[in-house]
Protein backbone atom coordinates (compact mmCIF):
# COMPACT_ATOMS: atom_id res chain seq x y z
CA UNK A 1 0.00 0.00 0.00
CA UNK A 2 1.29 3.26 -1.17
CA UNK A 3 0.54 6.46 1.61
CA UNK A 4 0.86 10.02 -0.20
CA UNK A 5 -1.45 12.19 1.92
CA UNK A 6 -1.95 11.76 5.73
CA UNK A 7 -3.68 13.93 8.37
CA UNK A 8 -1.91 13.39 11.85
CA UNK A 9 -2.62 14.97 15.45
CA UNK A 10 0.44 16.30 16.74
CA UNK A 11 0.59 16.89 20.77
CA UNK A 12 3.76 17.96 22.64
CA UNK A 13 4.05 16.95 26.17
CA UNK A 14 3.10 19.07 28.95
CA UNK A 15 5.55 20.31 31.38
CA UNK A 16 5.42 18.60 34.66
CA UNK A 17 3.84 20.58 37.96
CA UNK A 18 6.67 22.22 39.95
CA UNK A 19 6.58 20.64 43.87
CA UNK A 20 5.72 22.31 47.26
CA UNK A 21 8.09 21.13 49.16
CA UNK A 22 9.12 21.79 52.77
CA UNK A 23 12.86 20.51 54.39
CA UNK A 24 12.35 18.75 57.59
CA UNK A 25 15.52 17.28 59.24
CA UNK A 26 17.43 16.55 62.29
CA UNK A 27 18.30 20.17 63.36
CA UNK A 28 16.48 21.70 60.63
CA UNK A 29 12.94 21.25 61.58
CA UNK A 30 12.45 24.42 59.42
CA UNK A 31 14.70 24.04 56.69
CA UNK A 32 12.68 25.88 54.41
CA UNK A 33 10.67 25.56 50.87
CA UNK A 34 12.56 22.99 48.78
CA UNK A 35 10.50 21.80 45.86
CA UNK A 36 12.22 21.09 42.50
CA UNK A 37 10.92 22.22 39.44
CA UNK A 38 8.48 19.84 36.58
CA UNK A 39 10.94 18.47 33.62
CA UNK A 40 9.78 19.66 30.58
CA UNK A 41 7.45 18.32 28.34
CA UNK A 42 8.81 16.58 25.33
CA UNK A 43 8.85 18.15 21.54
CA UNK A 44 7.14 16.55 18.75
CA UNK A 45 10.10 16.21 15.42
CA UNK A 46 10.24 15.40 12.08
CA UNK A 47 12.78 13.76 10.63
CA UNK A 48 12.86 12.85 6.67
CA UNK A 49 15.30 9.79 6.07
CA UNK A 50 15.84 8.73 2.50
CA UNK A 51 15.15 4.76 3.72
CA UNK A 52 11.27 5.40 3.28
CA UNK A 53 9.46 5.57 0.08
CA UNK A 54 5.78 6.08 2.03
CA UNK A 55 3.90 7.62 4.59
CA UNK A 56 2.97 4.29 5.47
CA UNK A 57 3.75 4.50 9.56
CA UNK A 58 1.32 7.66 9.82
CA UNK A 59 -1.32 5.18 8.68
CA UNK A 60 -0.86 3.13 11.41
CA UNK A 61 0.15 6.12 14.18
CA UNK A 62 -1.38 9.18 13.12
CA UNK A 63 -1.42 10.12 17.17
CA UNK A 64 2.24 11.79 17.23
CA UNK A 65 2.10 12.71 21.07
CA UNK A 66 5.54 12.92 23.46
CA UNK A 67 5.34 12.58 26.70
CA UNK A 68 4.52 14.53 29.22
CA UNK A 69 7.49 16.06 31.89
CA UNK A 70 7.33 14.68 35.33
CA UNK A 71 6.30 16.76 38.32
CA UNK A 72 9.15 18.06 40.53
CA UNK A 73 10.07 16.42 43.58
CA UNK A 74 10.82 17.08 47.06
CA UNK A 75 14.71 17.74 48.25
CA UNK A 76 14.96 20.51 45.34
CA UNK A 77 14.76 17.23 43.18
CA UNK A 78 13.74 18.25 39.22
CA UNK A 79 11.04 16.09 37.18
CA UNK A 80 12.37 14.25 34.55
CA UNK A 81 12.14 15.68 30.94
CA UNK A 82 9.55 14.04 28.93
CA UNK A 83 11.02 12.12 25.80
CA UNK A 84 10.77 13.85 22.54
CA UNK A 85 9.06 11.72 19.46
CA UNK A 86 10.79 11.58 16.52
CA UNK A 87 8.78 10.57 13.15
CA UNK A 88 10.50 9.62 10.51
CA UNK A 89 9.02 10.50 6.98
CA UNK A 90 10.79 10.13 3.49
CA UNK A 91 12.24 12.92 1.58
CA UNK A 92 10.17 15.25 -0.34
CA UNK A 93 7.19 15.29 2.47
CA UNK A 94 5.51 18.44 3.13
CA UNK A 95 4.10 19.74 6.11
CA UNK A 96 0.87 21.56 6.15
CA UNK A 97 -0.71 23.07 9.38
CA UNK A 98 -4.84 22.58 9.48
CA UNK A 99 -6.81 25.16 10.86
CA UNK A 100 -8.27 23.86 14.44
CA UNK A 101 -10.52 25.10 17.17
CA UNK A 102 -8.84 22.85 19.57
CA UNK A 103 -5.37 23.62 19.28
CA UNK A 104 -5.51 26.90 19.59
CA UNK A 105 -6.80 26.80 22.98
CA UNK A 106 -5.52 24.39 24.88
CA UNK A 107 -5.50 24.13 28.91
CA UNK A 108 -3.04 24.33 30.84
CA UNK A 109 -3.04 20.92 32.89
CA UNK A 110 -3.67 21.48 36.62
CA UNK A 111 -2.69 19.33 39.38
CA UNK A 112 -5.43 17.37 39.59
CA UNK A 113 -5.44 16.39 36.01
CA UNK A 114 -1.98 16.04 35.63
CA UNK A 115 -1.83 12.46 36.44
CA UNK A 116 -4.71 11.63 34.14
CA UNK A 117 -3.05 13.39 31.17
CA UNK A 118 0.63 12.31 32.13
CA UNK A 119 -1.22 9.12 31.39
CA UNK A 120 -2.91 9.82 28.17
CA UNK A 121 -0.02 10.96 26.45
CA UNK A 122 2.57 8.13 27.48
CA UNK A 123 0.57 5.55 26.69
CA UNK A 124 -0.47 7.53 23.41
CA UNK A 125 1.03 6.05 21.14
CA UNK A 126 1.14 2.24 22.44
CA UNK A 127 -2.95 2.75 22.53
CA UNK A 128 -3.02 2.92 18.72
CA UNK A 129 0.18 0.87 18.05
CA UNK A 130 -0.68 -1.56 14.68
CA UNK A 131 -4.23 -0.44 14.38
CA UNK A 132 -5.12 1.16 11.25
CA UNK A 133 -7.71 3.60 11.36
CA UNK A 134 -10.69 3.56 8.87
CA UNK A 135 -9.49 4.70 5.48
CA UNK A 136 -11.24 5.94 2.29
CA UNK A 137 -9.61 5.14 -0.36
CA UNK A 138 -5.81 6.54 -0.42
CA UNK A 139 -6.16 8.83 2.64
CA UNK A 140 -7.05 8.40 6.05
CA UNK A 141 -9.94 10.50 7.16
CA UNK A 142 -9.60 10.32 10.90
CA UNK A 143 -12.05 12.11 13.15
CA UNK A 144 -9.39 13.90 15.16
CA UNK A 145 -11.63 16.56 16.47
CA UNK A 146 -13.12 13.97 18.87
CA UNK A 147 -12.33 14.38 22.35
CA UNK A 148 -12.66 11.10 23.24
CA UNK A 149 -11.11 9.04 20.30
CA UNK A 150 -12.60 5.88 20.23
CA UNK A 151 -9.89 2.99 19.45
CA UNK A 152 -10.91 -0.08 20.48
CA UNK A 153 -14.83 0.42 19.76
CA UNK A 154 -16.56 1.96 16.81
CA UNK A 155 -14.50 2.55 13.37
CA UNK A 156 -14.07 6.47 13.71
CA UNK A 157 -15.98 8.12 10.89
CA UNK A 158 -15.15 9.79 8.13
CA UNK A 159 -14.53 13.34 7.97
CA UNK A 160 -14.73 15.47 4.30
CA UNK A 161 -12.27 14.82 1.38
CA UNK A 162 -8.96 15.76 2.16
CA UNK A 163 -8.87 17.85 -0.69
CA UNK A 164 -11.11 20.60 0.23
CA UNK A 165 -8.99 21.08 3.04
CA UNK A 166 -5.78 21.91 0.91
CA UNK A 167 -7.68 25.88 0.88
CA UNK A 168 -7.45 26.55 4.67
CA UNK A 169 -4.02 24.75 5.40
CA UNK A 170 -0.56 26.48 5.79
CA UNK A 171 2.63 25.48 5.05
CA UNK A 172 5.50 24.51 7.79
CA UNK A 173 7.55 22.90 6.47
CA UNK A 174 9.28 21.01 3.23
CA UNK A 175 11.50 18.33 3.82
CA UNK A 176 13.91 17.59 1.12
CA UNK A 177 17.52 16.14 2.50
CA UNK A 178 18.11 13.20 4.33
CA UNK A 179 18.61 14.07 8.01
CA UNK A 180 16.60 16.88 7.75
CA UNK A 181 14.61 18.35 11.03
CA UNK A 182 11.77 20.25 12.16
CA UNK A 183 10.75 20.54 15.78
CA UNK A 184 6.81 20.72 14.84
CA UNK A 185 5.21 20.96 18.41
CA UNK A 186 7.58 22.50 21.04
CA UNK A 187 6.87 20.82 24.39
CA UNK A 188 5.54 22.72 27.86
CA UNK A 189 8.23 24.19 29.76
CA UNK A 190 8.45 22.73 33.49
CA UNK A 191 6.69 25.01 35.98
CA UNK A 192 9.16 26.26 39.03
CA UNK A 193 8.61 24.78 42.36
CA UNK A 194 8.27 26.50 45.15
CA UNK A 195 11.72 26.89 46.54
CA UNK A 196 11.97 29.17 43.58
CA UNK A 197 9.87 31.99 45.21
CA UNK A 198 11.13 31.81 48.65
CA UNK A 199 12.44 35.19 49.21
CA UNK A 200 13.47 37.50 52.24
CA UNK A 201 9.90 38.47 52.92
CA UNK A 202 7.61 35.61 52.14
CA UNK A 203 9.95 32.72 53.37
CA UNK A 204 6.95 29.89 53.04
CA UNK A 205 5.50 29.84 49.61
CA UNK A 206 2.81 27.58 49.51
CA UNK A 207 2.64 27.27 46.01
CA UNK A 208 4.55 26.84 42.84
CA UNK A 209 3.88 26.69 39.30
CA UNK A 210 1.72 24.21 37.16
CA UNK A 211 3.72 23.79 33.50
CA UNK A 212 3.27 24.88 30.38
CA UNK A 213 1.12 23.23 28.19
CA UNK A 214 3.12 21.40 25.36
CA UNK A 215 2.27 22.91 21.55
CA UNK A 216 -0.90 20.66 19.40
CA UNK A 217 -2.24 20.82 16.36
CA UNK A 218 -3.67 18.98 13.28
CA UNK A 219 -1.23 18.99 10.59
CA UNK A 220 -1.59 16.88 6.94
CA UNK A 221 1.40 15.59 5.45
CA UNK A 222 1.65 15.54 1.78
CA UNK A 223 4.51 13.29 -0.05
CA UNK A 224 5.64 14.78 -3.42
CA UNK A 225 8.08 12.21 -4.50
CA UNK A 226 11.92 13.79 -4.96
CA UNK A 227 12.68 12.64 -8.58
CA UNK A 228 14.69 14.08 -11.63
CA UNK A 229 12.33 13.21 -14.29
CA UNK A 230 8.77 12.37 -13.92
CA UNK A 231 7.16 9.86 -17.14
CA UNK A 232 3.84 10.84 -18.02
CA UNK A 233 1.73 8.93 -20.60
CA UNK A 234 -2.04 7.43 -21.12
CA UNK A 235 -2.27 4.06 -19.80
CA UNK A 236 -0.35 1.13 -21.38
CA UNK A 237 2.07 3.78 -23.20
CA UNK A 238 5.28 1.37 -21.39
CA UNK A 239 6.17 4.23 -18.86
CA UNK A 240 6.78 1.09 -16.40
CA UNK A 241 8.41 -1.32 -19.32
CA UNK A 242 10.62 2.16 -19.97
CA UNK A 243 11.69 2.06 -16.21
CA UNK A 244 12.30 -1.52 -16.56
CA UNK A 245 14.85 -0.69 -19.08
CA UNK A 246 16.61 2.24 -17.81
CA UNK A 247 16.72 1.55 -14.04
CA UNK A 248 16.77 -1.24 -11.55
CA UNK A 249 13.55 -0.72 -10.77
CA UNK A 250 10.33 -3.53 -11.00
CA UNK A 251 7.22 -1.54 -11.69
CA UNK A 252 4.34 -4.12 -12.87
CA UNK A 253 3.67 -4.54 -16.17
CA UNK A 254 0.71 -5.79 -17.89
CA UNK A 255 -1.08 -5.47 -21.38
CA UNK A 256 -3.99 -3.68 -19.13
CA UNK A 257 -4.54 0.07 -18.33
CA UNK A 258 -3.90 1.35 -15.03
CA UNK A 259 -1.06 -1.38 -13.95
CA UNK A 260 0.78 0.87 -12.31
CA UNK A 261 -1.03 2.11 -8.84
CA UNK A 262 1.25 4.03 -7.34
CA UNK A 263 4.92 5.88 -8.33
CA UNK A 264 7.92 4.09 -8.81
CA UNK A 265 11.08 5.86 -8.55
CA UNK A 266 14.09 4.06 -10.31
CA UNK A 267 17.94 5.37 -10.82
CA UNK A 268 19.69 5.55 -14.01
CA UNK A 269 23.27 5.10 -13.58
CA UNK A 270 25.94 6.90 -15.72
CA UNK A 271 28.80 5.12 -14.61
CA UNK A 272 31.57 6.58 -17.11
CA UNK A 273 30.69 9.71 -15.81
CA UNK A 274 29.82 8.57 -12.11
CA UNK A 275 26.19 10.16 -12.05
CA UNK A 276 22.99 8.94 -11.46
CA UNK A 277 19.75 10.45 -12.26
CA UNK A 278 16.00 9.31 -10.71
CA UNK A 279 13.17 8.65 -12.66
CA UNK A 280 9.69 8.66 -11.31
CA UNK A 281 7.13 6.24 -13.28
CA UNK A 282 2.93 7.42 -12.42
CA UNK A 283 0.02 6.01 -13.10
CA UNK A 284 -1.13 6.29 -16.27
CA UNK A 285 -3.33 9.49 -17.14
CA UNK A 286 -6.50 9.76 -19.49
CA UNK A 287 -8.60 12.65 -20.82
CA UNK A 288 -10.73 14.15 -17.45
CA UNK A 289 -8.20 12.69 -15.41
CA UNK A 290 -8.37 16.33 -13.93
CA UNK A 291 -12.48 15.24 -12.91
CA UNK A 292 -11.10 12.34 -11.09
CA UNK A 293 -11.39 9.72 -13.96
CA UNK A 294 -9.14 7.03 -13.95
CA UNK A 295 -6.99 7.14 -10.87
CA UNK A 296 -7.32 11.06 -11.54
CA UNK A 297 -4.97 14.07 -11.16
CA UNK A 298 -3.91 12.77 -7.50
CA UNK A 299 -0.50 11.38 -8.82
CA UNK A 300 0.30 14.24 -10.97
CA UNK A 301 1.64 15.99 -7.19
CA UNK A 302 4.78 12.95 -7.69
CA UNK A 303 5.76 14.89 -10.48
CA UNK A 304 5.36 18.62 -9.41
CA UNK A 305 8.90 18.83 -8.09
CA UNK A 306 10.73 17.34 -11.11
CA UNK A 307 12.98 19.32 -13.31
CA UNK A 308 11.99 17.79 -16.49
CA UNK A 309 9.19 15.46 -17.69
CA UNK A 310 8.89 13.23 -20.68
CA UNK A 311 5.95 12.57 -22.41
CA UNK A 312 5.88 8.90 -23.48
CA UNK A 313 3.21 8.44 -26.36
CA UNK A 314 2.27 4.47 -27.84
CA UNK A 315 3.17 5.64 -31.34
CA UNK A 316 1.45 2.07 -32.40
CA UNK A 317 -1.57 3.23 -31.01
CA UNK A 318 -2.34 -0.58 -30.14
CA UNK A 319 -5.05 0.28 -27.99
CA UNK A 320 -6.72 2.15 -30.76
CA UNK A 321 -5.45 5.60 -29.80
CA UNK A 322 -4.24 8.13 -32.14
CA UNK A 323 -0.99 9.10 -31.08
CA UNK A 324 -1.52 13.03 -31.73
CA UNK A 325 -4.79 13.22 -29.99
CA UNK A 326 -3.22 11.60 -26.52
CA UNK A 327 0.09 13.91 -26.77
CA UNK A 328 -2.69 16.65 -26.99
CA UNK A 329 -4.73 15.54 -24.53
CA UNK A 330 -1.82 14.79 -22.05
CA UNK A 331 -0.62 18.51 -22.47
CA UNK A 332 -4.04 19.58 -21.29
CA UNK A 333 -4.30 17.24 -18.62
CA UNK A 334 -1.16 18.81 -16.93
CA UNK A 335 -2.19 22.45 -17.43
CA UNK A 336 -5.52 21.63 -16.42
CA UNK A 337 -3.35 20.54 -13.02
CA UNK A 338 -0.86 23.22 -12.77
CA UNK A 339 0.06 25.09 -15.87
CA UNK A 340 3.64 25.38 -14.49
CA UNK A 341 3.88 21.53 -15.27
CA UNK A 342 3.84 22.59 -19.15
CA UNK A 343 6.46 25.17 -18.26
CA UNK A 344 8.90 22.53 -17.09
CA UNK A 345 11.57 21.40 -19.58
CA UNK A 346 10.80 18.12 -21.66
CA UNK A 347 11.31 15.78 -24.09
CA UNK A 348 8.75 13.96 -26.51
CA UNK A 349 9.37 10.13 -26.88
CA UNK A 350 7.74 7.75 -29.37
CA UNK A 351 7.34 3.66 -28.03
CA UNK A 352 6.66 0.42 -29.46
CA UNK A 353 8.27 1.56 -32.44
CA UNK A 354 8.91 -2.26 -33.65
CA UNK A 355 5.06 -2.41 -34.29
CA UNK A 356 4.41 -2.35 -37.45
CA UNK A 357 1.39 1.07 -37.71
CA UNK A 358 4.44 2.83 -35.49
CA UNK A 359 5.96 4.13 -38.91
CA UNK A 360 2.96 5.45 -40.44
CA UNK A 361 1.32 6.86 -37.80
CA UNK A 362 4.62 8.80 -36.76
CA UNK A 363 4.63 10.55 -40.03
CA UNK A 364 0.94 11.25 -39.39
CA UNK A 365 2.19 12.63 -36.50
CA UNK A 366 4.59 14.54 -37.60
CA UNK A 367 2.87 16.01 -39.88
CA UNK A 368 0.92 18.04 -37.02
CA UNK A 369 3.83 18.96 -35.18
CA UNK A 370 6.53 19.44 -38.36
CA UNK A 371 10.44 18.11 -37.74
CA UNK A 372 9.71 17.62 -33.90
CA UNK A 373 12.56 16.46 -31.85
CA UNK A 374 11.68 13.40 -30.88
CA UNK A 375 12.86 10.09 -29.64
CA UNK A 376 12.16 6.80 -31.01
CA UNK A 377 12.21 3.95 -29.30
CA UNK A 378 11.13 0.19 -28.48
CA UNK A 379 11.07 0.00 -24.68
CA UNK A 380 10.33 -4.03 -24.81
CA UNK A 381 13.46 -4.79 -26.94
CA UNK A 382 15.91 -2.50 -25.35
CA UNK A 383 16.08 -0.26 -28.40
CA UNK A 384 17.11 3.44 -28.86
CA UNK A 385 17.71 3.47 -24.63
CA UNK A 386 21.52 4.70 -24.73
CA UNK A 387 19.67 7.66 -26.57
CA UNK A 388 17.10 7.94 -24.23
CA UNK A 389 19.78 7.80 -21.30
CA UNK A 390 21.68 10.61 -22.36
CA UNK A 391 18.74 12.40 -23.45
CA UNK A 392 17.75 12.75 -20.24
CA UNK A 393 21.18 13.11 -18.77
CA UNK A 394 21.28 16.57 -20.84
CA UNK A 395 17.85 17.46 -19.96
CA UNK A 396 18.62 17.57 -16.29
CA UNK A 397 22.86 18.00 -16.09
CA UNK A 398 22.88 20.39 -19.24
N1 LIG B 1 5.36 -4.10 -28.84
C1 LIG B 1 5.73 -3.39 -27.78
N2 LIG B 1 5.04 -3.50 -26.65
C2 LIG B 1 5.44 -2.77 -25.59
C3 LIG B 1 6.54 -1.90 -25.65
N3 LIG B 1 6.70 -1.30 -24.44
C4 LIG B 1 5.72 -1.78 -23.66
N4 LIG B 1 4.96 -2.67 -24.34
C5 LIG B 1 3.80 -3.42 -23.81
O1 LIG B 1 2.78 -2.51 -23.46
C6 LIG B 1 2.05 -3.03 -22.36
C7 LIG B 1 1.93 -1.96 -21.27
O2 LIG B 1 3.20 -1.68 -20.73
P1 LIG B 1 3.39 -0.95 -19.33
O3 LIG B 1 4.85 -0.69 -19.18
O4 LIG B 1 2.72 -1.73 -18.23
O5 LIG B 1 2.60 0.38 -19.60
P2 LIG B 1 2.35 1.61 -18.60
O6 LIG B 1 2.42 2.84 -19.40
O7 LIG B 1 3.25 1.51 -17.43
O8 LIG B 1 0.84 1.33 -18.21
P3 LIG B 1 0.06 1.78 -16.87
O9 LIG B 1 0.91 1.42 -15.70
O10 LIG B 1 -1.20 1.01 -16.93
O11 LIG B 1 -0.15 3.27 -16.98
C8 LIG B 1 2.77 -4.25 -21.89
O12 LIG B 1 2.10 -5.39 -22.37
C9 LIG B 1 4.15 -4.15 -22.54
O13 LIG B 1 4.70 -5.41 -22.80
C10 LIG B 1 7.27 -1.82 -26.89
O14 LIG B 1 8.25 -1.11 -27.04
N5 LIG B 1 6.79 -2.57 -27.91
MG1 LIG C 1 2.90 1.26 -15.48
Amino acid sequence: MFIDEIKVHARAGHGGRGCIAFLREAFRPKGGPIGGDGGHGGDVVIRAVKDLNSLMDQYYHPRLFAKNGNPGLGKGMHGRAGKDFIVKVPCGTMIWKLPSKESSEINPPSSESFENDANDANEGNDANEGKPVKQGDRSVMLDLEADDIPIKSEPTPLLKPIAELHAERELVADLTEDGQEIVLCKGGKGGQGNRRFASSTRQVPRFAQPGEAGEESKYLFELRVMADIGLVGYPNAGKSTLLTAISRAHPKIAAYPFTTLYPNVGIVDYLEEYQRVTVCDIPGLIEGAHENVGLGHEFLRHIRRCRALVLLIDMAGVDGRDPWEDYTRLLDELSLYDPELTKKPRILVANKMDEEAAETNLSEFKKHTGDINLIRVSAAFDVGMDKFKQAIKDLVMP
